[in-house]
């Protein structure tokens, strides 16, 4: 892989100088990583604001990955002391995640009460990068479409304090990535889980990758779903796979000759959608 990515828009910075501002705020940061690659979608930044806050780990989109992984994981963040849940937000169970908030305002709470304050919602920031479901998250407890979401990065334009019950008040955060992707690998997992705009790595260069990691690692699914089998291991090899593709689903740019770059957009949106298969792009070592 030779692309090199650097993406951190000035918005960013600042969304990230107002989680900075605001965290003391609040009782508990709520974070979301994408189930797909909780590790490339673990922002670095958001670890060293005020570590001694009680965290809760929520891996989303757990219907899009793959289940044996999707354990693995779990136990992984539960093994580091976290706490932790992993869900599809679309199917959300509210009461879950209350549970373990209330557990981990459990002390706090207790020792307002001793003072003689009384019992009041808990203040939760919502924190993660882009696309991952911070805003349907808080959609989802609110009960009401309070906050704007979309299947695309940087839907949340700025934060937004919303009530939730009388359990909790969320701050919805703008998503956020850090300075320095040096990690390639993790930058294309960034774009594959859509949480990099569009226009900073080029399509075929996503789609390109995503085919030689399913080839090594979802063979099966990737013949189920395109009914071709040919090892996709290199530049000719991928191109004759996408170019099949085309022919077998009529994608042309003319008679006889796919249209590679709609085929490749073809093929990106149907892994994000889910529609290859449950994929996880990685697995704790
Ligand atoms: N399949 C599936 N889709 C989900 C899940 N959670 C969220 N989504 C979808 O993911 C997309 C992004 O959700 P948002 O809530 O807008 O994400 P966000 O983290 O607020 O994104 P920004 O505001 O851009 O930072 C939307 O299309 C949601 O419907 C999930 O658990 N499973
Ligand atoms: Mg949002």
């Amino acid at each position: 892989m030779s692309q090199h990515i650097h993406y951190y828009p000035g918005h960013m910075a600042k969304s990230i100088r107002e989680i900075e501002e605001n965290i003391s705020l609040v009782d508990l940061v709520i974070e979301i990583l994408d189930a797909r690659a909780p590790l490339s979608s673990r922002n670095p930044q958001l670890l060293k604001i005020k570590p001694n806050i009680p965290r809760i780990i929520l891996l989303t989109k757990k219907d899009l990955a793959d289940d044996i992984i999707n354990n693995k994981w779990l136990t992984y963040f539960l093994n580091q002391g976290h706490k932790g849940l992993i869900c599809n937000l679309k199917r959300f169970n509210n009461k879950l995640l209350i549970d373990v908030a209330k557990d981990a305002m459990k002390e706090k709470f207790e020792k307002e009460r001793s003072r003689g304050l009384r019992p009041r919602p808990i203040r939760a920031m919502v924190v993660g990068i882009p696309n991952v479901g911070k805003s349907t998250l808080i959609n989802s407890l609110a009960r009401k479409k309070a906050a704007r979401v979309g299947n695309k990065p940087g839907v949340t334009r700025s934060q937004q304090w919303i009530k939730a019950g009388n359990d909790f008040e969320l701050l919805d955060t703008p998503g956020v990535l850090w300075p320095n992707l040096e990690d390639q690998k993790s930058a294309l997992n960034l774009a594959l889980i859509g949480s990099i705009k569009e226009e900073v790595l080029p399509l075929d260069f996503v789609t390109r990758n995503l085919l030689f990691f399913l080839n090594d690692n979802y063979k099966e699914l990737l013949i189920n779903r395109y009914g071709i089998s040919m090892d996709i291991n290199d530049e000719v090899t991928v191109n004759n796979f996408l170019n099949e593709v085309g022919l077998k689903r009529g994608i042309l740019k003319q008679e006889g000759i796919s249209d590679i770059e709609a085929v490749s957009k073809l093929i990106l949106r149907e892994f994000r959608d889910g529609i290859i298969g449950n994929i996880s792009l990685e697995e704790p070592n």
